[in-house]
Formats: structure tokens, sequence, C-alpha cells
């Protein structure tokens, strides 16, 4: 059963799926649901698992079906409507550039879009001589760029803040605060801010779930839920005082890794606002269509992007071979590519508990590409070095044939330097690959052809479009390399057993909202209660099979503090109530199995074990 579809679609996007169906993981919001789609993701083969990544990329882009739950998409006319109505907003701060600002804000992925997007818009105006009137927060401060610091997006206070810090003195304020699951406290505080100083700020929430799925549970030292934020944010909407923009793109391939379709339609939907905003300046009206227009140029970029699905499935392979035998992949990108390689290297570190030197992202120009506020980071410790220079004066030397190395460039980069980089890592290792972008009628060298066995080529369209061409253009490789590193590190901790069915199951603890994700995790892979899943998860972190009641009364703030220091807490949370083993059996078990994946399978299968949830429902 299908809507109507409205728009003519550049790729053909999948069916409605079974999550629109009213009950389907009821309690749970659509960025936390489980995909039916990808169900079996961890059975899957290379091929198969870009092809269902690449399917679930592909919903971000399917229309509102009126046979189905009424979730809003990205081609509702309500949400075009507000993008417009946002984007007119965004016009009056362009005129006013001295007394106005847009401020983005995130946390995780999100904050490093945002500082993405503030630099991509920056830069738009300076090409014009015009004024930046653009900046850029995330929790954590600017080490949060390069490194993961999962646990500052649990505090509001903090958001409104560094919020009041970077508007001081500003008369007209664009906030545009982004939390895929509408979860995080940080941006929650930022919008109270803006809500109770509303002859300043413009809040604008951006977000993947409806309203009424956003996060419930009292922020801990704080008056409300995001929830709660999120409706009184709600009720600006009318009077054009505040706005929501948070169409449904369906459940993450890889459950609650809003990193994935989360940060891409982010970037989709942020950047073809600001863009039709940038174009109105020059008299050309924000309509429909113009948006529309912009919409389609990235639906062209899913295609382009997996018509490369071969290839990727084999970068794909080759990276989960170098982690498997204690190797790494390194991402060396330029310009602003290698900002795309960085973020999604430092995700794997809590999303699969992976060792910051495992996956590594580089930039040409470290920090001074980055634009970054604080400058220069790398004094910091090893973690902080993202130059190339770094790379190959620090990693470089103990490169081997382990390691996966991964440059990614466009046509109009500075070939003869990647070439001689070629070399140098050929010297370590055959096992390098390349993503290269190109403009119709662009070719590699033969120089650089012959001497890289296998490159993941992208041509991109000459865009007639005056000024703002050249921006789509970046704006559209950007997301293809975001969408190609998406799959080849999800997909390869997926072929490393880091995923059981589509849950990660080995994350890292670091913050609340995690915190509620390995109790619902457990619930619906054990089919026990809440309160019995947040005990085993307790008596994980703490180590103790008997809690004390000083722990029973410690705050989830403290048990997020505890469990930074424990590594597989989740996992022997789950094998020790799938067996109802004690935690030390549990941690032998997985110690002694072959991965994570493996150790929760067998205990799956135990005999007598009392079926979960999740077995009920189509497996
Ligand atoms: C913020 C975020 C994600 C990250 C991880 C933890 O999420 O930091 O960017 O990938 O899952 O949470 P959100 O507030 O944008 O939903």
């Amino acid at each position: 059963m299908r809507g109507t579809r409205k728009y003519q679609h550049v790729i053909e996007t999948p069916d409605p799926g079974k999550w629109e169906l009213a009950g389907y993981e009821e309690s749970l919001p659509i960025s936390e649901k489980s995909n039916p789609m990808t169900r079996e993701l961890d059975k899957a083969d290379p091929s198969q698992l870009v092809q269902l990544l690449r399917d679930c990329d592909a919903e971000i882009f399917q229309e509102e079906d009126e046979n189905l739950i009424h979730y809003h998409r990205l081609y509702s006319e309500s949400v075009l409507k507000t993008m417009g109505d946002v984007a007119k907003r965004v016009q009056e701060v362009l005129k006013n550039p001295d007394d106005s600002l847009v401020v983005l804000s995130g946390c995780g992925t999100s904050g490093r879009l945002a500082l993405l997007l503030a630099n991509s818009f920056n830069g738009l105006l300076k090409g014009l001589h015009k004024t930046p009137c653009y900046c850029y927060i995330m929790s954590g401060g600017d080490r949060s760029i390069v490194t993961s610091q999962e646990s500052s997006e649990d505090n509001p206070q903090l958001g409104a803040q560094e919020l009041e810090k970077v508007c001081e003195g500003k008369k007209n304020v664009l906030f545009i605060g982004i939390s895929c699951g509408l979860s995080a406290p940080f941006i929650a505080g930022q919008l109270d801010f803006c809500m109770r100083h509303l002859d300043v700020y413009l809040p604008v929430l951006v977000g993947f779930n409806p309203v009424s799925m956003a996060r419930n549970e009292r922020i801990e030292g704080w008056h409300s839920s995001f929830r709660q934020v999120a409706e009184r944010l709600q009720t600006l909407h009318d009077s054009q005082k505040g706005f929501i923009l948070n169409p449904a793109v369906g459940p993450e391939g890889v459950s609650g890794s809003s990193r994935m379709k989360g940060g891409s339609a982010t970037k989709i939907l942020l950047e073809t606002l600001l863009l039709v905003a940038h174009k109105a300046e020059s008299n050309v009206p924000v309509t429909e269509k113009c948006l529309l227009e912009i919409l389609r140029t990235y639906e062209r970029a899913h295609k382009v992007t997996y018509s490369q699905s071969k290839k990727i499935a084999a970068l794909m392979k080759q990276t989960a071979t170098s982690l498997q035998k204690k190797g790494h992949l390194y991402i060396l990108g330029w310009g602003t590519l290698g900002l795309v390689g960085i973020m999604d290297a430092v995700e794997c570190v809590p999303t699969y508990q992976a060792d910051w030197r495992d996956v590594r992202g580089f930039i040409t120009g470290g920090y001074h590409s980055i634009e970054n506020k604080e400058g220069d980071l790398s004094s910091l410790g090893p973690e902080f070095s993202i130059s190339h220079e770094d790379f190959v004066k620090n990693v470089l030397p103990s490169v081997s044939e382990t390691d996966t190395v991964l440059l990614i460039f466009t046509l109009d980069d500075d070939l003869n330097q990647i070439e001689k980089l070629v070399a140098l890592v050929k010297e370590k290792t055959s096992n390098i690959q390349v993503i290269c972008h190109a403009t119709a009628g662009q070719y590699l060298p033969n120089s650089l052809k012959k001497t890289i066995p296998s490159i993941i080529g992208l041509t991109w369209p000459i865009l007639f479009l005056e000024y703002e061409g050249a921006f789509i253009q970046k704006f559209q490789r950007e997301l293809s390399t975001k969408w190609i590193l998406d799959t080849v590190t999800s997909g390869a901790y997926t072929l490393r057993g880091k995923i059981f069915r589509n849950f990660m199951v080995d994350f890292k603890i670091n913050n609340s909202k995690l915190f509620h994700r390995a109790t619902s995790v457990l619930q619906r892979l054990t089919g026990q209660s809440q309160q019995r899943c947040t005990e085993v998860l307790l008596q994980s972190i703490y180590g103790e099979q008997t809690l004390s009641e000083q722990i029973r009364n410690t705050t989830i703030a403290g048990h997020v503090e505890a469990a930074a220091s424990q590594d597989k807490v989740l996992p022997v949370a789950i094998v020790s109530l799938l067996r109802s083993c004690t935690i030390q059996d549990s941690r032998s078990r997985i110690n002694s199995s072959l991965s994570i994946r493996s150790a929760i399978e067998s205990s799956m299968n135990v005999p007598g074990r009392k079926r979960g949830a999740e077995d009920s429902e189509s497996r």
C-alpha cells in the first residue's frame, strides 16, 4: 500500500516500512526503533550490508503515506512550509549582519555538522564580500570536534550559558538547535533560554521525531523534560516566534545510531533551507519549488553514491579485515571531506567501543582548515593530531600491511601532493583505497590511476546555477562521502560482531540517553522487565552481584560516571540476563568468545530460556 506520490523521485524510494504502522515498537521514538529492513543486518555479507544501508538512507526521501500513521516527511507540505518560513527569517539576519547572528548548535555528530554548516555559509558570504554571520556551538567545546565527549550533552545550564556567551551584544539571533532524537539536554537548555528571551532569539529545533516522541524523563537537576520544552516551542509556531523542523526519516539502519540518517538528514534539511535563504537574498523569492530543486540534488547524490556499491562493499570488507587483525583504518581527506572523515572516525569510539586509534581521520591543513573557534588543539595529546603532516610524522612509520589507508579528494585538489602521499603510503601497505570526486569532464590522471589499485570514482554533473551551484556540488560531495563512510564503518563493525540483529550492543554508556538506550536494548533482547534490566545493568557497571543501597540511590549521572571506567558493560548484562548467570561468569564467557555477537547468539539458544519480546516479533 502506498500513499499518493506527489513528487517525481530521482531514486526509487522504498515502500513505507512496517515501522510506520500503529503499534510498532510503540514505546520507542522513531530514532530509537529498530528498522524492520535491517533486522538481519548481523547476518549480511558486505554487499548485502551496503544494499540494506542504502535502502535505509533512501527512506530519508520517502513521502508521507496517508494510509499509515500521519508522520510528516521531508517532502510533506507542512515541512516545506516551515523550511520556507525559517529561510525567510534567515534572510532578515542576512540583511543586518552587524547585530544579528545565526547560531547552529548540537552534540556529537550534530555539533560537528553545526560547525561544518556554519563554515560553509560563512564561506559563501565571504565569497560575496559580505559579513559572516553564522556561528556554531558544540557541547564539550572544540575538543569534541575530534574526540568523543558525550557526557557534556547532559547539561542544559551549560548549553544556555554557551549560547548567551556567543550572542553577547546581538539584537537578533536565529538559533538552530539540532538534536536528532529530540533528546539532548544541552539543546533543551538553549531552547528554553531562547524562549525566555524572545525579544532577541528565534528558536528553531531540528530533529527527526514527532514532538510526542521527544524524550520525556525530567532532565536531572533541571525543571523540565526535553518534551516539555519542545511542547512549549510548538505553541509558538502559529505566531512564528519559534519553529520545529522534525520530519520522520525512519529508524536508523543500526538502531539509535543517529550519526547516520539523522546526521545526513540534518545536513540535507539545513543546507537546503539556508541555501534558499541566500538565493532569496538576491531577489529570488523563497518558494517550494526552490526548496524542491535543491532537495532533488541530494536524491541524485544518493543515486550517484550507491552506483558504486560493489566498491563500497570491497572497502568495507578490507576495513573489517584490518580491524580483525588489530590493524587500523586511516582516513585522509582534503578540505571539508577531511572533516567528514574525522566525524565518522570519532563516532566509532562511542558507538562500537573502538579504541581512538582504530579508525582515525586526518585533514589537509589540520585545524587551520577546520576553522574552529579555539584554534590548534594538537597540544592536548596524540588524539588531537589531525593534519596530514601529523599522519606522516607520527603514524605512517608504524603503518603495516594490516592497515587500510583511505584517501578522499576531489580532482580540484593538489594531485601532485596526493601522488606523493600515495607513494609514501604504498611503501608501508598495499591496502590503499581512494574516494575521488570529479565534475563531469574531469578525469583522474593516468599516473595516479596506475598507482592506486582501488578507486571509488564519483562523477558529479556541472550545475549551471550561478554562484550557489558550486556549493551544491560541495554539499553533494560531502554527503556522498558521509554516506560511504557511515556504511563502511558501520558495516565493518557489524562484520566484526559488534551488532546483534540491528542493535548496537557494545557502546559506551557515557550519557543519560545511552544509559536509557542500554536498558531498552536489554529489554528488547531478553524480554525482561525494565526494573530487572536496570538492576542487571547496574550489576554490570559496578561489577557487583548485590547492589548496595548507595548504588541504588545514585543518580543516572553517577551511574554514567561509573560506567566510564568499564568496558563491555552492556554485553555482560545481556549475557548475564539471558543465561541467568553471574556478572563474573558472563564476563569470562564474553572474553572467551569469538565476538560479542557470537556470545549473545549462543546465549539466546540456551535451553529453557524464556523467550524475549523481540523473538516473538517476525523472527
Ligand atoms: C547526539 C549524539 C549523536 C551521536 C551519538 C550520541 O544525538 O551525540 O550525534 O551520534 O549517538 O548522541 P542527538 O542529540 O543529535 O540525537
